[in-house]
């Protein structure tokens, strides 16, 4: 299964070219920045190109696991439909195909004849890459592909990746909000148990290259299965610290904001997208990042809650995390799964992480954060 880490990477990086040439070659950026009105709109163009480069992502992805792995077959799920329309009302399937000629002749299609545009987009996507990554290569696991599915969040942090600055991520540290918030998220989850067992982040757009106008990014992994605890990571000690620091959503509410700047030595920082906050947990950047409400879905926190894992931390669902606390129940927060969708709701909200989360790599902040919010969420 160690097979599947190092296809989950090789694709993950042909996923951060397709991004990165959305937003380098002039004919793909601006369709990806501009929405057509009126007069100038043509009709027969798929209404939404930002949409569908994240589709062509998250195809592509489904395309080379389950080449590789048939048996992963109707359980490689993301977080967009592959079926478009465009202003006439035609609709058409985005899919990825065995043969590059075919696949480019559907890009040409959805675009409306954009031959251009249809072969930058075939060439990302058909590229045959190989990323070198030692600790992944030498890895062994024994984890059957027929236990597992995967969700996909193709650009977690779209608006970022959209009008996203073009500011580069510092050497320490983390930035508020920008390109380099944009991620590529692939996370693996036990189909019984729904446990995520293997996490893949691939941050595109980490710092400008220096040759030109280019961007060069970076990937990490976990795997956390049985006795196997690994990742990209070099195991670091935690260090108790007297300090707490709490990274949110800039559009945390007031009430949430307030209770947590109550505990003594907090201090509250804010980012931009749901992976790249985890990401700082994971990084050590931060002691926790919480969200009050349920505005993420299991596609944003399944890869990254795996690398937690794999690093001694987790993901847990905040509501019930107070509630535990309020209810003087001690023992371990349960985490979140990953394998089944909320009855009675419909579309993207039966795969919410619907009583908000608290990503943490030391436990323990739970109970300091959990005290705070009590009967303030
Ligand atoms: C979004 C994205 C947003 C995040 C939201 C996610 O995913 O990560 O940035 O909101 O929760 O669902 P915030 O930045 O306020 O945390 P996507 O970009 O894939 O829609
Ligand atoms: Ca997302």
């Amino acid at each position: 299964m160690a097979e599947l880490l190092r296809l989950l990477l090789n694709v993950s990086e042909k996923a951060a070219n397709v991004a990165r040439v959305c937003r380098q070659e002039a004919p793909l950026f601006e369709l990806l920045v501009q929405e057509k009105k009126g007069a100038e709109k043509n009709k027969k163009f798929i209404k939404d190109f930002k949409t569908l480069a994240d589709v062509i992502i998250q195809e592509m992805i489904r395309h080379d696991v389950c080449a590789q792995f048939p048996e992963l077959n109707g359980f490689v799920h993301g977080e967009e439909s592959n079926t478009f329309e465009n202003g006439l009302g035609e609709s058409v399937t985005v899919t990825v195909c065995a043969q590059e000629e075919d696949t480019m002749a559907l890009l040409a299609k959805v675009l409306d004849g954009d031959q251009t545009a249809a072969s930058l987009l075939t060439n990302a996507i058909h590229q045959k890459l190989q990323l070198r990554d030692e600790k992944a290569e030498s890895l062994q696991i024994s984890l059957n592909p027929d236990d597992v599915a995967i969700w996909i969040d193709p650009i977690d942090g779209t608006s970022q990746y959209i009008e996203g600055k073009d500011e580069e991520e510092p050497d320490e540290g983390f930035c508020p909000s920008g390109l380099p918030c944009a991620l590529v998220l692939i996370g693996v989850y036990l189909r019984a148990t729904g446990q995520p067992v293997m996490g893949v982040i691939n941050q595109p757009f980490k710092c400008k290259d220096p040759m030109g106008h280019g961007w060069t990014g970076q990937h990490f992994w976990g795997v956390s299965y049985g006795d196997v605890n690994i990742s990209s990571f070099t195991q670091r000690s935690l260090q108790k610290r007297d300090h707490l620091s709490v990274l949110l959503s800039s559009s945390e509410k007031q009430a949430v904001k307030d209770a947590l700047a109550s505990i003594p030595n907090s201090t509250l920082m804010y980012a931009s997208g749901a992976g790249y906050k985890i990401l700082c947990v994971i990084q050590g950047l931060v002691d926790m990042y919480v969200l009050s409400e349920g505005t993420t879905y299991k596609w944003d926190s399944c890869a990254p809650h795996a690398l937690l894992r794999a690093l001694g931390g987790g993901v847990s669902d905040l509501n019930e995390c107070v509630r535990s606390h309020v209810n003087g129940n001690d023992g371990p927060r349960p985490e979140l799964t990953y394998h089944e969708p909320h009855g009675g709701s419909k579309g993207v909200d039966r795969w919410a992480n619907r009583g908000g989360v608290i990503a943490y790599l030391d436990s323990s902040v739970i109970d300091k954060a959990a005290a705070a919010l009590a009967g303030k969420i």
